[in-house]
């Protein structure tokens, strides 16, 4: 047994020290730690006031808790920031050039990690649900870079949080890879493969604190469905079910993966409940309520991802059946639920959402207007340019109106239109494999185009017809419609 110092969250705080760098643990908000951070953003507070320089660099997984994404920038504690945040403080202090922003794809951050191209980490803070005799981790509800940074961080401070105490063992597959020249083919044959140990196996002597805690990740509900994602929950879920019939989709169907949010838990729900559509299995990277829904009616046979982003109702719910989820839930790092390898090979189908997509079929899903950050790239383009089939949805009008999602040339490129096969919004599908631009470009005007926006979109693609162009795009209107709405408040006034 391996007797760790044990220490508040204040004090575990004071280890920290201006101009670290850290590695935080966890996944889309779950499985983060909370106590530290919250307690380091007094601590820099404290600095501030006695004139002390007081700022770190943040290393995660993908989102994190309100204490690393909301208490720490309002502290004015962070330098820079990778991966990706979904936190409206975090985005007003990044948007605001407080913090530098680093947006990537998650499946590549550990690598980055590895080779030090964001330099030496100081210490990683890591949650755990429990710490083996050997003083190795078991972690919470999330695995995310947690191995990586485990790996590489000269310190370790582990959050014990009791509430999932002996409730998750078993349930994670802890595996990093070697790195390149060495790395071995990932055995993921089948979604429930395991390759990896259920601990995260650590450096004992890099443990300089540990720190109780006893709370839910308190992950916020969703939005009641809509007649607009209910209507894309649908369309997908119908095109999903003609594409088996026309044998796109083997008769076995293939895993899912889905994005964050209420779309994404919409589309899952009308698939669970299309009789059509045989039992699937996720391969993703967030693991949301619906799912925990379909494994229990038997229609989702078994899910991995690298976080269980759950309301606590359905945390408590996941752990009155552990008979059913033990074995139905694989949690694995980030490295490997976002790997193009195991993507490709098992033939995912990937549903991810845009902000905004162009006629053409590029998709623009961080950029607001081009120039602000919302939350960034996530691992959408991991498994966009490698999936079976990449679906992107969107509603086809935003603010109310005032915008068109669907623009002439998006204001910056996340997934382009060589990995984007079809483009859904509550109007409809356009199917765009095998299309040549000016195809896609019609398609996608006459399905999936709000009625408000379908005349403009048509002029514009005129502009360019009838010119020797492979692509009609005419770069002097290319952006007409962003600029009516910065000069107007309206792309319907954008004339072509
Ligand atoms: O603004 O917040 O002021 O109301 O953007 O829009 O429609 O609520 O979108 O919450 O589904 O998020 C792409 C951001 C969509 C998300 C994105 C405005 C709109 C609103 C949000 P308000 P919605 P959602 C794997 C998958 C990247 C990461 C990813 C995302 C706000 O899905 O971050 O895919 N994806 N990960 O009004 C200007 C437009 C707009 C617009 C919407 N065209 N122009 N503003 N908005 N369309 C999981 C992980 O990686 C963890």
């Amino acid at each position: 047994m391996i007797n760790y110092p044990v220490m508040t969250a204040e004090e575990a705080a004071r280890l920290i020290k201006n101009d670290y760098v850290l590695g935080i643990g966890g996944f889309s908000s779950v499985g983060v730690p909370k106590a530290v951070p919250a307690a380091l953003a007094k601590y820099a507070i404290e600095e501030h006031e006695a004139g002390r320089p007081f700022q770190v660099g943040l290393i995660t997984g993908g989102a994190t808790g309100p204490a690393v994404d909301t208490d720490l920038p309002l502290a004015k504690a962070v330098k820079f920031r990778t991966p990706f945040q979904s936190n409206p403080n975090m985005r007003k202090a990044i948007n605001a050039g407080e913090v530098e922003y680093f947006d990537c794809h998650l499946s590549m951050i550990g690598q980055d990690v590895y080779y030090g191209f964001l330099g030496k980490m100081d210490v990683a803070i890591i949650e755990a649900s429990e710490i083996t005799p050997e003083g190795h981790l078991i972690l919470t509800t999330s695995v995310g870079i947690a191995p990586s940074i485990a790996a590489h961080a000269e310190h370790i401070i582990v959050e014990l949080n009791e509430v999932h105490a002996g409730k998750l063992t078993g349930m994670h597959d802890i595996y990093l890879p070697e790195m390149p020249p060495y790395r071995k083919p990932f055995e993921i044959m089948k979604v429930n493969d395991r390759i990896g140990t259920i601990d995260l196996k650590i450096d004992p002597k890099k443990v300089i604190a540990v720190v109780h805690t006893n709370a839910y990740d308190n992950q916020p509900g969703f939005k009641p469905l809509d007649k607009d994602t209910e209507a894309i929950g649908a369309h997908i879920s119908n095109f999903l079910v003609n594409e088996l019939k026309n044998g796109g989709i083997p008769k076995e169907f293939l895993p899912l993966q889905s994005g964050v949010g209420n779309v994404a838990n919409a589309v899952l729900g009308a698939l669970g409940d299309n009789p059509e559509v045989p039992p699937f299995t996720m391969f993703t990277e967030v693991i949301q309520n619906s799912a925990i829904d379909l494994i229990m009616k038997g229609r989702c046979l078994g899910a991995t991802g690298s976080s269980l982003s759950l309301t606590d109702d359905y945390v408590d719910k996941m752990y009155a059946n552990m008979d059913i989820f033990g074995k139905r839930i694989i949690l694995r790092p980030q490295e490997i639920t976002n790997h193009p390898e195991c993507i490709r090979r098992l033939g995912v189908i990937a549903l991810n959402t845009a902000l905004e997509a162009d006629i053409f079929g590029n998709i623009n899903s961080t950029h607001v207007l081009g120039t602000k950050m919302m939350n960034g790239i996530g691992g959408s383009g991991d498994f966009t340019r490698n999936a079976f089939l990449s679906i992107f949805s969107t509603q086809s009008l935003a603010k109310g109106g005032a915008i068109s999602s669907i623009v002439p040339m998006v204001t910056h490129v996340d997934s382009n239109e060589h990995s984007v096969r079809v483009l859904v919004t509550e109007q409809g599908v356009a199917d765009l494999r095998g299309k040549s631009p000016s195809q896609r470009a019609r398609l996608i005007i006459e399905n999936c185009v709000h009625p408000d926006y379908k005349q403009l979109l048509w002029d514009y693609l005129k502009l360019s017809e009838g010119k020797s162009v492979h692509t009609p795009h005419s770069l002097r209107h290319a952006f007409a419609m962003h600029i009516a709405y910065e000069e107007t408040g309206d792309m319907r006034n954008a004339k072509f």
